[in-house]
């Protein structure tokens, strides 16, 4: 092998090992949430509340279809913008009267209109036109937020090690915040009680 050779291999070895830790390092927080009444178990959210650096933003996707807003829950992060679809033969008036308001007009089968969510909080997701329509769009400061599925349980996956506050949000219940430590590699678990 010739000298340029080698620095080009030994260049390659260092890469690949300082790549492999940056991923191995962080760590999973996972659990389960309760509701009672049970019925609003599925507008359940699991955040964290805050977390140190700055998030490339991100395009995330909302559909209309068969008079839903899908997913029923939308997690993103500060600064991204969310694609509304609508796939449903009839017309859709998207708006949100909350926290920093919108009203993206009436749009037909096909088209798509777009918003970007600059300010943290629960959005609800109606239509003007079929007012049977509710969704949510949960803005939090950070990436470390997933809504629970069916059963209630949630996995917050990629958060860098550190002690955080855990807060749950809910379209009509509450839980107290819990205090969580995620190690390097390791799963933590939670879990909350909603009530009233
Ligand atoms: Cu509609």
């Amino acid at each position: 092998m010739t000298h340029r050779g080698i620095v080009r291999s030994i260049a390659v070895a260092l890469c690949a090992a300082a790549a492999i830790p940056a991923l191995a390092q962080n760590g999973t927080i996972t659990g389960k949430v309760e509701a009672t009444p049970p019925k609003y178990l599925a507008e359940t959210v699991v955040y964290v509340k805050q977390a140190p650096g700055t998030f490339a933003p991100k395009s995330e996707a909302m559909d209309q279809k068969g008079l839903a807003f899908i997913p029923h829950v939308l997690v993103i992060t500060k600064g991204d913008t969310v694609k509304f679809l609508n796939h449903d033969n009839v017309a859709h008036n998207v708006y949100s009267p909350d926290v920093d308001p919108y009203n993206l007009g009436t749009f037909k089968q096909n088209e798509l209109r777009t918003h970007t969510f600059t300010k943290e909080g629960a959005y609800s997701q109606l239509c003007s036109i079929h007012p049977e329509m509710l969704g949510y769009v949960f803005v939090n400061q950070n990436p470390y937020a997933a809504a629970v599925d069916a059963k209630g349980s949630f996995t917050i996956k990629d958060v860098p090690p550190g002690t955080y506050k855990l807060e749950v949000w809910n379209s009509h219940l509450k839980a107290p915040e819990k205090s969580v430590t995620v190690a390097a590699g390791k799963t933590v678990t939670e879990s909350f009680s909603l009530k009233r």
